[in-house]
């Protein structure tokens, strides 16, 4: 019988100030979401966990299944929210300003243009029904990029997709501040986005 090392996870520091990413999200919705919505994903995910170790261990199958939703929703929480906030940043350092290299090529290669791309992630972005995300992946067999959405907090990888950028578009995400205009929100987001890790996650795609 090998050892099976069991890690716990924890909460990722965000990269900036609670108040960094103003005017575009308040400082209000940041605390929320990062201190209490991801800090929750990663409490309820180690307790899911720990449990589903537990029930391994009895050889407990009907356990082991029941604990997969809990595994799934706050793993994916943990994960996506992780990508999230290191895709955004401060003006101040930068972000904002559109990608550059590589990745701005294959944007214009499989999109037309920076502008069609953004238009058509919106889209997609804001028509997500209920909660979820939208994404920018890489498809490593067929080499291109993808705009993709998911519901809740699926995996972007279950599409056979690497995560480039992603939006939360959950209500947590928005509506302290936008209330209801989801779109208004997406389309906000372009102003503090940082290119310099969308390029570091595509350059890590494609190699
Ligand atoms: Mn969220």
């Amino acid at each position: 019988m090998s050892e099976i090392t069991k890690t716990v996870y924890q909460l990722p520091d965000l990269p900036y100030d609670y108040n960094a990413l103003e005017p575009v999200i308040t400082a209000e919705i940041m605390e929320l979401h990062y201190s209490k919505h991801h800090r929750a994903y990663v409490n309820n995910l180690n307790i899911a966990l720990e449990k589903y170790h537990e029930a391994e261990s009895k050889n407990d199958l009907s356990s082991m299944i029941a604990l997969q939703s809990a595994i799934k929703f706050n793993g994916g929480g943990h994960i996506n929210h992780s990508i999230f906030w290191t895709n955004l940043g401060p003006v101040s350092k930068g972000a904002g300003q559109g990608p550059k290299g590589d990745l701005a090529k294959m944007i214009v290669r499989d999109f037309g243009s920076f502008d069609a791309f953004k238009e058509k992630f919106n889209a997609a972005a804001t028509m997500i029904q209920g909660s979820g995300w939208g994404w920018l992946g890489y498809n490593k067999s067929s080499k291109v990029l993808e705009i993709a959405t998911c519901s809740n907090h699926d995996l972007l990888s279950s599409m056979g997709l690497v995560p480039i950028l992603t939006v939360d578009v959950w209500e947590h995400a928005y509506y302290l501040q936008y209330k209801n205009l989801r779109a208004d929100f997406v389309k906000a987001l372009w102003q503090v986005m940082n290119w310099r890790n969308m390029e570091d996650r595509f350059m890590m795609a494609i190699t």
